[in-house]
């Protein structure tokens, strides 16, 4: 699937941003840098060196910086070198071309992955680390964030799945023992099928234990409400930093529910805007402040935004739709324009986003309705997926009368986790026959 040759790929996406990242890796990568740098990399091994990168009319490029790591202190295990770019997707554009225009034999685009791949080849990560890699981008709970980033700095012994391997290993190193030595008194037919259900009931038990743990609650879910036009979207906006929700001085301005997910101080929050309150409600309006309500039970706190046009029967009017007893919060906004002689929280829309998210005490509520965070685990929700395909089996074998067969589905079993680790050679078998055993023949 994957070639030899000298690869090239942005690691950062080609958007407007402060740097685009490239990354290059293979035996070329110092004939590159010379000739777009005209410096020699040889002796600056990790070494960041700003320099000027050339166009072919000579013109200048770009000046960045540039990481070489020499083979094989690299991610790869080869020659690499990081580039990072003025974040403009237009000076990217003529960085991939410029490699283009080098003509090097080999020298191309990489395909998804194949950095990892290639780490993976020369024995620089274990396919279980590459894999984990990507799943520390991926992760979405803070308890398998820490197992993929112990898997990936410790190595494949800190899975979950390394006792059960170790057991399919020895299950089936059994089983071949058996038939290939039928006469063998020692062989109990009985005692085996009593391990196998104990390797199937531990698999269950590893699966339930740790899906409680990672699938835990980890998000504390805030919704903001309010009469219209009292800023719940420019507070929306100013939570998440970014301009999603459109804010306008026109009343009834947002009509539908919109979320986002944020975090701070290591705390995961999804965070609703919702259509405002007011007597004459437009009809898509109302729909959307009807869709809000109904939602309303998943939701674990509320802001009640509130200003000097705020009555206290529009505050009870607001509880009382969205069925909120003391889960609630009020805020009062526009503390730049109205001066409030209350015990509220006061907030403006110039006030910075991390002092927001302090009056707003964000840390103490996500405390108080996510209990006992950061569980360990020792599973990844890819591991999990291994783990029922593997409970697939369990009714076939534990039901199965013919040992050849029972030695066919736990081959089965074992090209799976020899899939999902990397190899387990028969050597890792026939050791555990010919010693473990003592079969002494
Ligand atoms: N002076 C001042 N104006 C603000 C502040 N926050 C919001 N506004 C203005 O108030 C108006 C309404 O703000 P929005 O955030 O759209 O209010 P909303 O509650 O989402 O309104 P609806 O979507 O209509 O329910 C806009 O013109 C904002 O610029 C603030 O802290 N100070
Ligand atoms: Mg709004």
């Amino acid at each position: 699937m994957f070639k030899s040759g000298t690869i090239y790929s942005n690691f950062t996406p080609l958007v407007k941003a402060p740097v685009i990242g490239y990354r290059i890796s293979g035996e070329d990568v110092l004939n590159i840098l010379k000739k777009i740098t005209k410096k020699n990399f040889s002796r600056y091994h990790s070494l960041i060196r700003i320099v000027k990168l050339y166009q072919k009319d000579n013109s200048i490029l770009d000046e960045c910086s540039v990481v070489f790591f020499k083979s094989p202190k690299s991610f790869t295990g080869e020659d690499l070198c990081e580039i990072f770019l003025h974040g403009s997707p237009l000076i990217a554009s003529q960085f991939e071309q410029l490699l283009k225009d080098l003509k090097i034999p080999g020298l191309r685009l990489a395909k998804n992955g194949e950095f990892s791949y290639r780490s993976v080849l020369n024995s620089k990560n274990s396919l279980k680390q590459a894999k984990a890699i990507n799943e520390i981008i991926s992760n979405e709970s803070f308890s398998e964030l820490e197992y993929n980033k112990k898997l990936l700095f410790e190595g494949d012994i800190v899975s979950g799945l390394i006792p059960l391997r170790e057991e399919i290993i020895n299950l089936f190193s059994e089983i071949t023992a058996s038939i290939d030595f039928v006469d063998d008194e020692d062989f109990n037919f009985k005692k085996m099928m009593k391990k196998t259900r104990k390797f199937f009931t531990n698999c269950n038990n590893l699966l339930h234990k740790n899906r409680t743990n990672i699938e835990q609650k980890n998000i504390c879910k805030i919704m903001l409400i309010g009469q219209v036009n009292v800023g719940k979207s420019t507070l929306f906006n100013k939570i998440i930093d970014k301009d999603r929700a459109i804010v306008t001085n026109i009343k009834g301005t947002t009509r539908d529910i919109l979320s986002n997910e944020f975090f701070f101080n290591s705390n995961q929050f999804e965070i609703y805007d919702t259509a405002g309150q007011r007597s004459k409600q437009g009809k898509i309006e109302k729909y959307g402040y009807k869709k809000a309500q109904k939602i309303s039970n998943k939701i674990d706190h509320f802001f009640v935004l509130i200003d000097k046009n705020t009555k206290k029967s529009d505050i009870s009017a607001l509880l009382r739709d969205f069925t909120i007893h003391k889960n609630f919060s009020l805020i009062e906004t526009k503390s730049d324009i109205y001066k409030y002689k209350t015990g509220n929280i006061k907030i403006n829309h110039s006030l910075e986003r991390d002092k927001i998210y302090k009056k707003l005490k964000l840390s103490s509520i996500h405390s108080k309705y996510v209990k006992n965070k950061h569980k360990k685990t020792n599973f990844n929700l890819e591991e999990m997926d291994f783990l029922r395909r593997i409970l697939d089996y369990e009714h076939d074998i534990v039901n199965e009368k013919d040992i050849l067969i029972i030695a066919q589905l736990m081959r089965n079993i074992l090209d799976d986790f020899s899939f999902e680790f990397g190899y387990i050679n028969n050597e890792d078998v026939y050791d555990r026959v010919f010693s473990k055993f003592c079969i002494g023949k």
